[in-house]
């Protein structure tokens, strides 16, 4: 089995050296080497510990900000200590190696920017770029100073404690921070990203949509696959005739679909594809 895999590993290194247009199609797995909790993983998983329904949808903004605000800026300080693992460096090798490398990713980090990425497309939006909550209205209403992202952790010490004191918590538990307010209009600030039952950024989505059906090679690394409709683009990758190749230490439903599935990890195997 283990010559198997390292085949695997040699085949997939050889395709996408020889790929013209690559996509790296990006999920939370990316991240969990450096420290930042996936969603839906058994024990370590976000949602393992919090109600999605309670803190990721407009309804549970608008029926509770604070304790949403402050689930937000408790993730927001967990991802500002983090740092680019091997696997975001390699994805930015790759670019720097192939320009028309395209990095689609559905996390809200900025650990593909922090590794060197240059312009990965952010599907679900970002920890780092609050909104009014009527933004059409107010897109550039939040400049860092006025409305400051950057909360130390000494700021809110019981805010929400960290993985390890955390097991076992839930929403609710001594997390509650009010959003500031809209300096144009006085509405709440919320988080800019992207929650259940809300459209996907249109821009981001048709850029996404247009690199998957026009790649020769997808790569997708730690996503399971199972949210709408960014699941979607490898799938419209191997039915345009790309070659889909994933990396992910579990089974998902996209491994049918890949040519390649590659059980490692995102930190272990990019690094190996790459060079
Ligand atoms: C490793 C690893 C290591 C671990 N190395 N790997 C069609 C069918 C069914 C439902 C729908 C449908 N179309 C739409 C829906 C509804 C819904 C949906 O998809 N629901 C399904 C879950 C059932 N979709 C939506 O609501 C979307 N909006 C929409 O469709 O709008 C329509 C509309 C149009 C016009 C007007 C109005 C509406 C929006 C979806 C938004 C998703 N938001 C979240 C939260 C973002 C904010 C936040 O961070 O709090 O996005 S949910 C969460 O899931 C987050 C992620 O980006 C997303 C995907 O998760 P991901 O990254 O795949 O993480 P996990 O945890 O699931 O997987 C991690 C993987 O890594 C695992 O496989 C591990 O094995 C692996 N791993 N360690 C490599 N070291």
């Amino acid at each position: 089995a283990d010559e198997d895999e390292q085949g695997d590993e040699r085949g997939a290194a050889e395709l996408l050296a020889q790929a013209r247009r690559v996509v790296v199609f990006t999920g939370s797995g990316i991240s969990a080497e450096s420290g930042v909790p996936t969603f839906r993983d058994d024990l370590s998983g976000l949602w393992a510990r919090f109600d999605p329904q309670r803190l990721a949808t407009p309804e549970a903004f608008h029926a509770d900000p604070d304790l949403v605000w402050g689930w937000y800026e408790w993730r927001r300080a967990r991802v500002r200590r983090a740092q680019p693992n091997a696997g975001h460096l390699a994805v930015a090798a790759l670019e720097a190696r192939a320009p028309g490398t395209v990095v689609v990713t559905q996390n809200v980090d900025d650990l593909h920017e922090r590794a060197g990425s240059s312009a990965p497309i952010h599907l679900h939006g970002s920890l780092f770029a609050p909104r009014c909550v009527s933004d059409a209205a107010h897109p550039a209403a939040f400049p860092e100073a006025v409305h400051p992202t950057a909360i130390p952790d000494a700021a809110h010490p019981a805010a929400f404690p960290d993985a390890e004191e955390d097991a076992g918590a839930g929403p609710g538990e001594g997390g509650r921070i009010p959003p500031p307010r809209c300096e144009r209009c006085g509405r709440l600030v919320r988080p800019g990203v992207v929650w259940f039952g809300e459209p996907l950024p249109e821009a981001a989505l048709t850029a996404a949509f247009e690199a998957a059906a026009t790649c020769d090679l997808l790569l997708v690394v730690g996503t399971s696959g199972v949210v709408y409709p960014a699941a979607e683009i490898p799938r419209v990758a191997a039915r345009s005739g790309a070659v889909v190749i994933q990396i992910n230490p579990e089974p998902t439903p996209l491994d049918r679909i890949c040519a390649i599935n590659l059980r490692g990890t995102a930190a272990q195997t990019l690094p190996a594809l790459v060079g």
